[in-house]
């Protein structure tokens, strides 16, 4: 196996053998498949757009099998064989339509005649041949554009599947991403297009993130500030993990009445500010932290767990018998509940662990701080800066992750200044989520503005904020300190890069897909910079 895309890859160059996150040699293998024959499928489906054939099933499937390919999401092989058969029955039927309108259905790549072999281990093999990622390209720094294409085309099919469930699609989302994929079967390219193709990858993106704020605050409304407890209430309870705030409507209604609590767990803290899902009383408040502390925190939970697309740790031995899956995460041997969101495994359950034993306190943490709660203050904000009370806004944004390193953004927040904001969005808020910070002049210090996907938010709030300053956002007093882990970080960052944001501080490691001689395009073009070895040094040099 060869896989680099997420920051925890081992050696920081890439997992050979076995993945950091528990992704088996086969599944590796299975995702290069698929993702080869998506190439396949994205060919016929672009020529399709030429003689107007354009298919709800092809776009919608391809944004799924793309975002199964994103860290920590699905780790079953038996569901990558499904993707993978999938793909071609779609794509021989995509060839008829696209004939039967005059289309051209004779390619040159073999991506677009992949035949799947009958069984798994045919199916390894056929993956472990192509060597996909080490394939893109002989040359260094071409490579490493298209791994950085091919990583954030999974961000990007994150962002448009999690906007399509709320009924926001755009095609011009999914032509990209087709083309783009049909594109990377080829080669010759210049430096300067795929450059272009990177950066066009994050600009798509922002349309992809704009639909998905659209469809969070059409359906659930807009967040507003929020206490969300940190301790237990007596009773049976369900853990709810992930980033899918449909699935968990459906829970929350499903389990409405039968006397068991709702506890959130990483991602999904910030959807107690969402004023169509506070309304349910059942939902009581936030268990444990980020993502990567779940083998540790979930022993501790004495109820059902289910786990929402994405972000996934393989369960232990001593939970497993809790937990469940929804949307697109897999993992052998736990039970997956389908598209008919019946939860009622996952309630009966509940219902027959202990649940928690009394009420325990443990305080609360403040969430629902998106665009439209900060941006109505906004004339508060401006006269805090224009007085001085402000000094400077930080954005400390993005993943959690397992590696040591990610102590600096602890540090970072609590060492910022008592006259600068911080603006925080994603799971490596956990770093610090909990800290008492203060105010100034009746604003919270620290503002949650969501998750990761609410990322248009928060440009949203700089975009705003440079508007009533009459200036650009890169002139604003405000510096991004980001931490990525995976490609929703990665696609997160070619949008800011496309809106022509500079300065990004970087950390806690720069990603092994990124060659010296694109890292300097990055430098020269973006000022770009991997955070510095302490939080004093950074704060420093942002505030003299
Ligand atoms: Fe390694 Fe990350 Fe790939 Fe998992 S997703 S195999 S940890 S690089
Ligand atoms: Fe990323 Fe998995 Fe934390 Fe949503 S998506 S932020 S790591």
């Amino acid at each position: 196996m060869f896989c680099n895309q997420c920051e925890q890859t081992a050696k920081g160059i890439a997992c050979t053998k076995i993945g950091v996150c528990g992704k088996s040699d086969e599944v590796a293998a299975l995702q290069d498949l698929l993702t080869y024959a998506v190439q396949g499928l994205s060919l016929v489906a672009t020529e399709g757009r030429k003689v107007g054939v354009i298919d709800a099933a092809v776009n919608q499937f391809t944004v799924q099998a793309v975002f199964a390919c994103l860290t920590n999401v699905d780790f079953d092989p038996r569901r990558f064989q499904n993707w993978l058969n999938r793909t071609v029955e779609l794509r021989e039927a995509l060839k008829g339509k696209v004939k039967a309108a005059g289309g051209n259905v004779e390619f040159t790549a073999p991506a677009a005649s992949f035949m799947p072999a009958p069984a798994l281990d045919g199916l390894v093999s056929q993956g472990q041949r192509l060597d996909f990622m080490n394939s893109l390209d002989t040359n260094e720094d071409l490579r490493s554009l298209k791994q950085i294409t091919v990583y954030g085309l999974r961000g990007l099919a994150a962002y448009a599947d999690h906007a399509a469930i709320l009924g926001k699609e755009d095609d011009s989302i999914y032509a990209y991403i087709h083309e783009t994929m049909a594109e990377l079967t080829k080669s010759g390219q210049s430096l300067e297009q795929l450059v272009g193709m990177t950066l066009k990858c994050g600009e798509v993106n922002l349309k992809a993130m704009e639909l998905l704020d659209a469809g969070n605050t059409g359906t659930y409304g807009h967040p507003v500030p929020t206490a969300v407890p940190l301790g237990v209430k007596a009773g049976k309870a369900i853990l709810i993990s992930g980033h899918d705030l449909r699935d968990l409507e459906l829970l929350l209604k499903q389990t409405e009445g039968k006397g068991i609590n709702i506890y959130t767990h990483g991602e999904m803290l910030p959807t107690h500010g969402y004023p169509e899902l506070k309304k349910y009383s059942h939902f009581f408040g936030h268990f444990g932290t980020a993502w990567q502390n779940q083998a540790k925190e979930f022993p501790q939970f004495p109820g059902a767990i289910l786990f929402t697309t994405n972000c996934i740790q393989k369960p232990a031995d001593s939970y497993k018998a809790n937990v469940f899956t929804t949307g697109l995460v897999g993992w052998p041997d736990l039970i997956h509940i389908g598209d008919d969101k019946d939860f009622a495994p996952v309630i009966k359950r509940a219902l027959e662990l202990p649940g928690f034993a009394a009420d325990e306190d443990k305080g609360s943490v403040l969430t629902g701080f998106a665009r439209n709660t900060v941006l109505g203050v906004a004339d508060k904000v401006i006269d805090a800066v224009k007085s001085k009370a402000i000094r400077h806004f930080f954005l400390v944004g993005g993943c959690d992750g397992a590696k040591p390193g990610r102590n600096y953004y602890t540090e970072f927040v609590e060492k910022v200044p008592a006259d600068c904001m911080i603006l925080t969005l994603a799971c490596g808020k956990f770093r610090f989520f909990d800290k008492k910070l203060g105010d100034i002049g009746g604003i919270p210090r620290l503002l949650d503005v969501g998750q990761c996907n609410d990322a248009y938010s928060a440009i949203q709030i700089a975009v705003a904020l440079a508007g009533a300053f009459n200036c650009g956002v890169n002139d604003l007093p405000l510096s991004m300190v980001l931490s990525w882990y995976e490609q929703k970080a990665v696609v997160i960052l070619l949008t800011l890069f496309s809106l022509g944001i500079k300065d990004i501080r970087l950390g806690p490691s720069l990603p092994a897909f990124i060659s010296p001689n694109v890292l300097n395009v990055l430098v020269e073009n973006f000022a770009c910079k991997p955070i510095a070895a302490t939080p004093e040094e950074d704060l420093k040099a942002i505030l003299g």
